[in-house]
C-alpha cells in the first residue's frame, strides 16, 4: 500500500471512530414494552413517583379483554393496577388520559365514545391508591362528550373535552377545571354544550377532515396551560390572571411537519414539549419559547409496529433519557388493528 492511500485509510478509520463515540444517536424506535393481547389498546401514560409508568388500557381494539390501567417498571415489566368498574349504563369503560394527584391517587378520564357511546355518558374517574395498591374507583363527574387527557395541577384537576358539539362546524371544544374540595359528595354533573361554569377554555377545529378538538394536555414551569387542537394539528398555550381566570390564548406552534397533536408531556428539566402525532405517525418536539417544531421520527402509516415503528401513536411519557411512545392502533385512515401492540421507545433529546 502507497503512503498516501495508508494515509486516507487512517483517516477514515478515525472518522469512523470518532462518528462510533460521538456521533448523533439513531432515533429509529425500538419496542420498549412488547404488550400481551390482555392490553391491546395502550393510551395515556404518566411518570409515578416510584418511576413506574402508569398506562391506560382501555382495549377498545379487542374489548374481549377487560378496560385495565397497568404499570412499566424501569426494568419494562407489566403490572396490572386495577381492573376499571363498568359504567353501569353503557356497560362499558375506556380509560385514555390519567395523572396522579398531589394526594397520590389516579385520576383517569372515561371517554366513553371510543366505545360508541356519545350521549354525555363520559366521567372522570379517581383511583384510590393506597401504598402502591388500588382499592377503590371512585366517579368524580359525569356528563362529558369525550373526556380524554387529565392533568392535575394546584389545587385542581384539569380535563380536556375533544368535542362539546359534535354536528357543529367549526368544530368546538375546551378544558373543564375541577377544585379537588368539589369532590365530597355525588358526583359534579356537567351541563351540556359548553354551558357548564367549569369550563374555563374553549376554541375551534376547522380541520373537517380530522373533527377531533381538544386533546394533550400539560403545564409548563410558569403554569401556563398547554392544549393540543388535534385536528388543526396546533399546541396552544393559555395565561392565567391573578384571579385563576383564563386571560390569553396564544397558538404556540402549528403544522411545521404536525399532521395533528394528540398527547404531550412537557420536559421538567428541559421545559420542551414533546407531541405523539397520530394522523402523521410521528413524534414531535416543541421549543415553547421559539414554537420551532423539529420531528424526531416519522414513518409510513400502517407499519405494524414492526419492530417498534410508530403504529398510530396517540401519547407520548419521559423516562430517564427516554421517550415512551403509546402505539393506540385504532382502524382509521387506512390503519390497520394488528400485532404487534407495543409501546415504542426513542432516544429523549
Ligand atoms: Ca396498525
Ligand atoms: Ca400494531
Amino acid at each position: 500500500m502507497k503512503t498516501g492511500t495508508m494515509w486516507i485509510v487512517c483517516l477514515v478509520l478515525i472518522a469512523v471512530w470518532i462518528a462510533g463515540c460521538g456521533g448523533p444517536v439513531s432515533m429509529e424506535p425500538k419496542i420498549g414494552v412488547l404488550l400481551p393481547e390482555a392490553y391491546n389498546t395502550p393510551d395515556g401514560m404518566v411518570l409515578g413517583r416510584d418511576n413506574f409508568i402508569y398506562v391506560s388500557c382501555p382495549n377498545v381494539n379487542d374489548d374481549s379483554y377487560p378496560a385495565k390501567i397497568i404499570k412499566i417498571s424501569s426494568q419494562n415489566k407489566i403490572s396490572e393496577v386495577v381492573t376499571l368498574p363498568l359504567h353501569p349504563e353503557t356497560g362499558k369503560v375506556a380509560p385514555l388520559g390519567i395523572d396522579f394527584g398531589p394526594d397520590g391517587h389516579l385520576y383517569v378520564a372515561d371517554n366513553q365514545s371510543m366505545c360508541g357511546f356519545s350521549e354525555h355518558q363520559s366521567r372522570l374517574l379517581r383511583v384510590v391508591m393506597r401504598e402502591g395498591r388500588a382499592i377503590a374507583v371512585q366517579v368524580l363527574v359525569t356528563g362529558f362528550l369525550q373526556s380524554n387527557a387529565v392533568s392535575c395541577h394546584g389545587d385542581s384537576v384539569y380535563v380536556t373535552e375533544t368535542s362539546l358539539d359534535l354536528d357543529a362546524s367549526p368544530m368546538p371544544s375546551g378544558v373543564y377545571r375541577f377544585r379537588y374540595s368539589e369532590f365530597r359528595g355525588e358526583p359534579v354533573q356537567l351541563q351540556p354544550g359548553g354551558a357548564d361554569p367549569h369550563l374555563i377554555v374553549k376554541f375551534y377545529t376547522s380541520n373537517e377532515a380530522w373533527r377531533v378538538g381538544a386533546n394533550g394536555m400539560g403545564f409548563d414551569k410558569e403554569g401556563n396551560l398547554l392544549v393540543c387542537n388535534f385536528g388543526d394539528a396546533s399546541l396552544l398555550k393559555f395565561r392565567f390572571g391573578p384571579d385563576g381566570n383564563v386571560k390569553s390564548h396564544e397558538v404556540v406552534a402549528k403544522g411545521q411537519g404536525m399532521e395533528s397533536t394528540d398527547g404531550l408531556k412537557v420536559c421538567p428539566k428541559t421545559g420542551m414539549v414533546y407531541i405523539a402525532d397520530f394522523v402523521g405517525n410521528s413524534v414531535h418536539k416543541v421549543d415553547p419559547s421559539t414554537g420551532q417544531v423539529t420531528t424526531l421520527w416519522k414513518n409510513e402509516n400502517n407499519s405494524g409496529g414492526v419492530g417498534g415503528l410508530l403504529d398510530r401513536p396517540s401519547e407520548v411519557c419521559l423516562r430517564d433519557d427516554k421517550i415512551y411512545v403509546a402505539n393506540i392502533d385504532l382502524p382509521l385512515e387506512g390503519n390497520e388493528y394488528d400485532a404487534p401492540h407495543m409501546i415504542s421507545v426513542l432516544p429523549l433529546r
